[in-house]
């Protein structure tokens, strides 16, 4: 099923350059970016993305981290992306990523690990909403798509 998921290059990604590097990786799977902006998040935004760790030990320091320099937000379209490119980023403790995935690759410690994607259909609703308006996607068709997709 064609999907869109909320992918964001944390401030640590934007800060290391590695922003071409994990964009290429996303564009050579076959995917296709229908929107992309750097910004910097209000602490506000932040809270309300992270919400579901408003308790958590960890959220205060998330927070700070996620609001200390731009981000690249964006939002990736493709079949099935949304488990897709949660495959793709690794898991959240990125020792435990494995390697060839962007955490595995690219970060060390959980609180800098780089990428945020959505974990679900209803999560990347929620997430592209709070920071996309409707016209800030783009719907455009990619020339290769029979030759990316059956
Ligand atoms: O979705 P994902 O980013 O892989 O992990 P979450 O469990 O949703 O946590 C969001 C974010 O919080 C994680 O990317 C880093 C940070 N975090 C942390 O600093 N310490 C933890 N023990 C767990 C998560
Ligand atoms: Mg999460």
């Amino acid at each position: 099923m064609m999907e869109r998921s909320f992918v964001m290059l944390k401030p640590d990604a934007v800060l290391r350059r590695l922003m071409g590097t994990v964009l290429t990786r996303f564009e050579e799977r076959g995917l296709k970016l229908v929107a992309v902006k750097m910004m910097n998040i209000s602490e506000e935004l932040a809270k309300e993305h992270y919400g579901e760790h408003k308790e958590k030990p960890f959220f205060n320091d998330l927070v700070s981290y996620i609001t200390s320099a731009p981000v690249l937000a964006m939002v990736i379209e493709g079949d099935d992306c949304i488990s897709l490119i949660r495959k793709m980023v690794g898991a959240t403790n990125p020792k435990e990523a494995d390697l060839g995935t962007i955490r595995g690759d690219y970060a060390l410690d959980t609180g800098r690990n780089i990428i945020h994607a959505s974990d679900s259909p209803a999560s990347a609703k929620r997430e592209i909403a709070l920071f996309f308006n409707d016209s800030e996607i783009n719907e455009y068709a990619l020339p290769d798509e029979s030759l990316i997709y059956e």
